[in-house]
């Protein structure tokens, strides 16, 4: 079952809802703003839950800038200064965060009323990206999907090509919370499969080093609730966790980290070939933010952002996601439903 309607005029735009159903009555739903994730619903003997948070207005998207839901690009995470070298040569983009670059800066794709369709069991966004819509080097075209599958997988597959050599580090912003009631997610266990996260200065800007988890809240290497990292962090200044996880060494086979709600037996397994999660615990979020069916508060959602380690860019110890002229790039995210 499928669906494509109109969701809402916004800016002389008209904004998209598309929506799947597969075999077992689990569905999704995406907004053609920002190429945004909206629902994540699955049937329970209560109707139907969203395992993700969402607003009821695109001004509500627009307004909050927490990147609720949405596809990040070209770059996830934060570029210290908006600037980069690429074969020699230095790069400035725009700033959106003091003078560094989250998310792609400005004018990212979360900003973007990005074209639409449905083809099967598949969403499929589209977009040109020229260096005058956003500032980096090169015209990108981007297509984004997302798929659902019949055994209950969500799959966001990423594909871009460049006429110039450039940088794609894409990802999801959405926030997961499994529970039917309006808890936050500290209930909820967590595994991650990492045993170090990137040191960060006050800017949150990588310094190159790296701090073990063991020993610390920031280890999930075993399931554990997500309230118990937060107790342990009430010194910090975010009183919560809002780290790049860098990943153990890459099996298909093993989900990267796993959400549990013990309680209702639902979780979500991720799977990613890159080699970082970054984990966001929405440690500020308050009443401001109208979601639908939730009060905002601290820990109200979790966000899993699959990504390689946004200090690539200047140090290949950590990957590399520059793509060279004409060079199509695929990254996938994998999110297996058991409800
Ligand atoms: C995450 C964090 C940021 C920011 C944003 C909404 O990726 O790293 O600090 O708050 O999401």
């Amino acid at each position: 079952m499928s669906k494509k309607e109109v969701f809402s005029e916004f800016n002389g735009e008209t904004i998209y809802k598309l929506s799947l159903t597969n075999q077992n009555n689990m569905s999704i739903s995406c907004l053609s703003y920002g190429a945004n994730w909206y629902e994540l619903l699955v049937p329970t003997k209560n109707g139907k839950q969203n395992l993700l948070l969402n607003f009821p207005t695109i001004e509500d998207y627009v307004r909050t800038n927490e990147y609720l839901n949405m596809s990040i690009g070209r770059t996830a995470s934060r570029i210290g200064k908006g600037e980069f070298v690429l074969d020699q040569q230095t790069y400035h983009v725009d700033h959106n965060e003091g003078g560094n670059t989250l998310h792609g800066g400005p004018h990212g794709f979360n900003r973007l009323n990005w074209e639409s369709r449905i083809q099967g069991n598949q969403i499929i966004f589209d977009r040109r990206i020229t260096p005058a819509d956003d500032s980096f080097p090169g015209t990108l075209d981007v297509t984004i999907t997302y798929t659902l599958t019949n055994d209950n997988q969500v799959l966001i597959d990423y594909k871009a090509k460049s006429d110039a050599l450039t940088v794609f580090n894409p990802t999801s912003h959405a926030y997961w919370n499994l529970n039917a009631d309006d808890r936050n997610v500290n209930n909820l266990n967590l595994y991650v499969r990492s045993a170090e996260h990137l040191e960060l200065d006050h800017e949150k800007i990588p310094t190159g080093k790296t701090v073990k988890n063991s020993g610390t809240p920031y280890d999930f290497r075993h399931l554990k609730p997500i309230g118990q990292a937060i107790e342990g962090l009430q010194d910090i200044p975010e009183k919560g966790i809002d780290d790049v996880y860098i990943l153990d060494d890459h099996d298909d086979s093993l989900p990267d980290a796993i959400l549990e709600n013990p309680e209702q037996k639902i979780s979500v397994e991720f799977y990613t070939e890159r080699n970082a999660i970054v984990l966001f615990t929405s440690n500020a979020f308050g009443e401001d933010q109208p979601f639908i069916n939730k009060t905002g508060q601290p820990q109200v959602g979790v966000a899993l952002e699959a990504q390689t380690a946004p200090n690539a860019i200047f140090d290949s110890r950590f990957g590399d996601f520059t793509i060279d002229k004409g060079q199509p790039r695929h990254y996938q995210t994998k999110y297996r439903v058991i409800f």
